[in-house]
Parts: C-alpha cells; structure tokens; sequence
C-alpha cells in the first residue's frame, strides 16, 4: 500500500468518528488533558506555543469511538500567527460534534473573552476550567453555578496534572450544549452583519460569527471565501465592510473587542469569589526575581553556570570520559575489531568498519560516546528550564537588547528553544506575527544559535581550554547574533510587531514529564542522527580510498590551512559538519583530545563550526517552513560568513599574540 492510499484509508477511518476538538488560550493545559484522554503523549512545557500544529488520538465515551483533536492555542478566533491559524482553520474546515474548551481558571476574562467568540459559531461546546489548585492558591474561586447558568453550557474543574476532575471532564463531554449568551454589539455593526451574513454560504460556523471575522478585517479568511464564493460577492462583502469602517472614527475591531472584554468583565465580576490565598511565596518570589532588570542578571548567570557544570563539565567531560575511553577504548572497539578481523574476510571490508575512517571505530563511537552523553545531560537540563516556566522570563529579560536588533522578546522564545533544537525552534517560528519576523529569526537560528549537541561538544572543547577562550567564544558568536540580527532587521521589510507574551507562573517541573521528554528527545536524535554519521563516516572512508581526500584537503586549504590557519585535517571535520554541525564539532572535540590542535586552533574552528550551515535536517525543515529560495539564500550568506569569520578571528588571536 503506498502512502497516498494509506492516507486515503486513514482520512476515511477519520472520518467515521466523531471529532471533539480541545481548544483554548495557550499554555492552559490542553496537551495535558489530550495525552489524559488519550494516552497519547504530546510535548507539555511550560511556556505559550508549544503546539504548533494539531494532534490526533482516540477516546472512548460511553463506548463509543471519538476523534480528539489537540491544537495551538489561540488568544482569539482571528488567527493573529501561523499556529493560530492552524485552530480556526480545523473549526472552519471540519465539522466537530464537540468543542471542548480548556481554560486557565486564574484568568477567567481571558477564557471568557475566548467562550463568547467560539459561542457566536453556534457549535456545541463545553468549558473546562482547569488549574483550579493555581487559581486557589491566588485566592480566587469560581461560582461553577452560576457560570453554567450564565452561560447555558456545561462546565467541570479539573487539575490535569493531579487527573483531578477527568472523569467527570469525560461525563460531560456526553452533554455538549450550544451556549445561551448572545452577545449584541453597536446598532451600526449589527446591521453590517445581517447584510454581510444574507451574502455568506453554508458553513460549519455560523454567519454571524464569520461575519464578525470580516469585520475585524480578519484577512485570513479570505483563502476561505475565494473557495466556497465567487469574487464579485467577495468584493461586495468587502466593500460592506469598508462602509461600516467608514462610518465610525474608531477602528470596526476595536469596537467589537471592547464589547467583548467589557461583557467578559461583567460576568468574571459575577462569579469570582475572593478566599485567603492558598499559595505559598517562594514560587511569585522566584518568579519576579527571575525578570528583574538587575536582579534577574546573576540569576541568569547562575543559571548558565549550572548548565555549563551539568552538561559541559558533567556531561561532556566526566560522561564522555567514561564512555570514550573506558567502555569503548577498552571494551567495545577492541572486541569489536577482534570479531571483525576473525569474521569479516576481505581488507577493505574490515578498514571500513574498524579502520581509520571505520563506521564503527569513529562512526558509532562518535555518536555514543561523544554526544549521546552529552544530549541526555542538554536534554534532561533543557527539560526542566522548560517546566518551570523560566524560559518566558528570558525573553522578557532580553526584550530590550532585541529590541535594539528591531526584534520583538516573543522572538526570543524559538530562539531560545533553538538552542535545543535548531530544527525544531525553525518550526516554532510559527508562533511570530509577521514573515518578516520568521525570517529573521529563521535565519539567525540557521547562523549563529548552535543546538544542544553541538553546545555539549563545543562546553566540552571549552571546559578543556580556559575560561578566557569560553568568553571569547560566547562573544563571537552573541556579537555575530546583534550584528546580524541588526542587519537583517533593516534589510528585511514589514512592520515591527510589539511584544506581548503570556507569562506563566513557575511551576515545579514534573519528573515523569521531564524523562518522557528527554527519552523521546534522545530517541529521535538517535534515529536522525546516527544513519547521517554513518553516511559521513563512509563519504570520507570513500574518498579516502579514492585518494580524493588528500586532494580534498589540498583544495580546502587556502581557506582551512591559510585563512584559518588550521592543520589541513581538520577540512574532514568540515565535511561532516556539512551533514550535522555536531558530528564535525564531534570530529574537532577529537582531533583537539589527541593533541591536534593548538588551543588558538581550537577557539578558531569552535567559532566557525558554531556559524557553520544547521545540519540537513534544519535546511530541510527552513525549505519546508520558508522555501527552497530562501533556505538556499540563507545557505549561502551562512556559508561564506563562518569562513570569514573564523579567518578573522585567526588573525586577531596572532596578530596579539592572544594566550589562551
Ligand atoms: N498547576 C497546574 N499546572 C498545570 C495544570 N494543567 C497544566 N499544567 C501545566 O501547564 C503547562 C502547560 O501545559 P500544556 O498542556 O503544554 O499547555 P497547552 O495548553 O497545550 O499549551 P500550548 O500548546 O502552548 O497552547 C505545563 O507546565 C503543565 O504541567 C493544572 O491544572 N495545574
Ligand atoms: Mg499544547
């Protein structure tokens, strides 16, 4: 069966069940509650827009099969980003028997302002106020009662993180109800709606709702609306709602959201209750602390000491250590050699498993020996920075150096998360506003924000020089990132965005979700890894039987030898950082343990494999999220400017005769 009839087959298995749709604000807990429902997991953490694309599992309700549908979460019904879009398109495309709504019961104005709009699309739904243990411990409780009264829907609390309330989530997920509350806006907007509504086709949401879409100057919907009307009416809608702007000094959206937020206002009013806070003090300490112009300085700085210690000193130094010289030098390549000697018959066969350029003694001793220890130690660190709800609070702190680049902090979140994984964060761009934004961030993260292979190798290579060299790298490569980032911001047009990012509470990190992530994460780095080191392996096997290798090196070294000043060896390192970045780091980090390079050598080929191209499956991901011309432009200022870069660098360190 191939893939096409494959999805054929599945589509159509879909489309016999049911589809219940979890939406909600983001970071509210949906993740949670599908993988709950499920038992199917999907990455939780703890900062806004860690979904950026729709998820589905079964589930079973009074035995009976369902479809569930995780999503992005939304701020609104009008996609203001690409993840958001991903949301209102699947309620406009697919007809769900269910809407379930997640909710972050501390901040009620928000869901409701969410509820009244999915209410205007007149599909069923229910509302689930979860974090009930937070919002407690901020002395606030909800009138469920009255709520339901107000809204005419069902609606349960749960704690997803204790399962707290799912059954009774399940219960009522068998009594959806189209909400009562209808909102009514300005005489000169209601009007607008009927005549634009008498124009609009049968859809799944109902015609006011879109109607109030395209008068909020929704544009994307347009897409929708050049499928299912033709452009004459098309131009008709618009110009009814150029008119109804017309007639008014304000903004037609704004109205419309005053509206809504005063209306949300009103019924929050109704039923919050006040209590005694519950909560201790430690966590809204840390909290504030942590975002403080001064004093979220040194606790950054503590932060990525622990880091260093934990994957750099730990992982890569003690870890590696261990792996490479006790349970592979000692072990693994010694028998492995043997058994191959004594079963593999021909030379050449041997050489390539065992030899210089063996897929065994370098291939699959790189690979776990060098960065399987330490991703698991990046990992396992990244994990729980991401659970306690402190990378948000970076990118507030460094709002206002990116600023200065013409970058809003909300960049900074895919960015940060690149240094995780470069891939990855390329498709977190999603969550920015504008293409201008996702560019740039596209391409800084192709250009100088090394992921967390390549930062344990490079820790690893650093913690063995000095502490002066470590400094000297970081502020390259964070020179590079402004400089760049400066630069693109002008070259690159459209609108800056301002900066407007949910900050979630710090939270204590789940240990459970912390390993489920971290397994998941190295399992996936294995299986897309591993296959490129032994392809590398094998290039430079070939070639070096070819004898191209030498010639190779040869013709490399103008720039390597010349311009670097690096031994012409290092040129394989090169090779393979064409294929990962953190295999040829990989390739350096054991050149520089043998005593290869000199510790100036060292520092020069550091910065340019961190400027070097992302590995191919972050080039295939930009082509995949911005194109091949833009990934092949990228590539080609990336390129040239890690040579240079690194040319320069070699300069300065002699003609300074900088000591290391
Ligand atoms: N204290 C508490 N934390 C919760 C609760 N539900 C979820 N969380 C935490 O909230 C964070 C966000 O959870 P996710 O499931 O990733 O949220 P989401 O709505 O899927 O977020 P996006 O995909 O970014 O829209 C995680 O750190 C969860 O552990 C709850 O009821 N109480
Ligand atoms: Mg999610």
């Amino acid at each position: 069966m191939d893939i096409q009839e494959r999805r054929q087959r599945h589509r159509g298995k879909d489309k016999h069940y049911k589809r219940i749709i979890l939406v909600g604000n983001p970071n509210v807990g949906k993740s949670v509650i599908f993988g709950l429902l499920t038992g199917k997991y999907v990455t939780v953490s703890n900062y806004p827009g860690t979904t950026v694309e729709i998820t589905h599992g079964n589930i079973a309700l009074n035995g009976k099969r369902y479809l569930l549908t995780d999503t992005p979460g939304v701020n609104s019904l009008i996609p203001m980003s690409e993840d958001e879009k991903v949301t209102r398109d699947i309620l406009l495309k697919e007809r769900p028997s269910l809407l379930v709504q997640v909710a972050d019961s501390k901040s009620l104005k928000r869901t409701l302002l969410l509820t009244l709009q999915i209410a205007e699309t007149g599909l069923p739904m229910i509302l689930d106020l979860n974090m009930e243990d937070e919002a407690r411990d901020k002395g606030m409780i909800i009138n469920i009662q009255k709520l339901r009264e107000i809204l005419g829907i069902e609606i349960v609390t749960t704690i997803a993180p204790q399962k707290k309330g799912i059954k009774e989530l399940k219960n009522s997920m068998l009594m959806p109800s189209k909400p009562l509350t209808e909102l009514r806006y300005t005489p000169l907007i209601e009007g607008y709606i009927e005549k634009i509504s008498l124009l609009l086709p049968e859809a799944h949401l109902s015609r006011r709702s879109l109607a109030l879409m395209i008068l909020s100057g929704d544009e994307s919907l347009r897409e929708w609306l050049f499928g299912n009307l033709s452009p004459e009416v098309i131009r008709e809608i618009e110009g009814f709602r150029d008119e109804c702007q017309s007639k008014t000094n304000e903004a037609v959206s704004s109205v419309i959201n005053r509206k809504r937020i005063e209306f949300a206002d009103e019924i929050a009013k109704q039923v919050i209750q006040n209590i005694v806070p519950e909560g201790g003090w430690l966590f809204p300490f840390i909290g504030r602390f942590s975002m403080h112009p001064v004093w979220g300085i040194p606790l950054f700085l503590l932060v990525l000491f622990g880091l260093y210690e934990f994957v750099g000193v730990f992982g890569a130094g003690t870890l590696v250590a261990f792996f490479e010289k006790t349970i592979f030098g000692n072990y693994i390549n010694p028998m492995a050699t043997k058994v191959v000697n004594l079963l593999v018959p021909l030379d050449i066969f041997r050489e390539m498993l065992v030899g210089q350029y063996g897929l065994i003694t370098v291939a699959v001793t790189y690979a776990i020996a060098i960065i399987f220890p330490i991703t698991v130690t990046f990992f396992i660190a990244f994990a729980i920075l991401e659970d306690t709800g402190y990378l948000p609070r970076l990118a507030i702190m460094s709002n206002r150096v990116f600023n200065l680049m013409g970058l809003n902090g909300k960049a900074v979140l895919p960015m940060i998360l690149g240094l995780g994984c470069g891939t990855m964060a390329v498709m977190t761009a999603r969550i920015l506003e504008t293409r201008r934004d996702r560019i740039i961030i596209t391409f800084l993260l192709a250009l100088a924000i090394p992921c967390s292979a390549q930062i344990g190798v490079v820790l690893g290579m650093l913690s063995a020089l000095s502490f002066k060299a470590t400094i000297i790298w970081a502020g390259t490569i964070s020179l590079t990132l402004l400089v760049s980032g400066f630069l693109a911001s002008k070259i690159v047009k459209g609108e800056r965005t301002d900066f407007f990012l949910e900050i979630p509470p710090i939270r204590k990190p789940d240990a459970m979700n912390i390993i489920i992530k971290t397994v998941g994460r190295v399992e996936w780095y294995l299986k897309e890894a591993v296959p490129l080191f032994l392809l590398g392996t094998f290039i430079l096997f070939l070639l070096h039987k070819l004898d191209l290798l030498v010639l190779l090196e040869k013709a490399a070294s103008p720039v390597v030898v010349n311009l670097l000043g690096l031994p012409a060896k290092t040129t394989e390192s090169f090779i393979l950082g064409f294929l990962r970045r953190d295999y040829g780091a990989a390739g350096l980090f054991a050149m520089a343990e043998k005593g290869l390079l000199t510790p100036v050598q060292s520092l020069v080929s550091l910065v340019t494999i961190t400027l070097f191209i992302p590995c191919l499956a972050n080039v295939f991901m930009i082509v995949k999220e911005r194109g091949v011309k833009m990934a092949l432009g990228m590539v080609a200022i990336v390129f040239p400017l890690a040579f240079l870069e690194g040319g320069a660098l070699n300069w300065l360190l002699t003609v300074f005769h900088v000591r290391l």
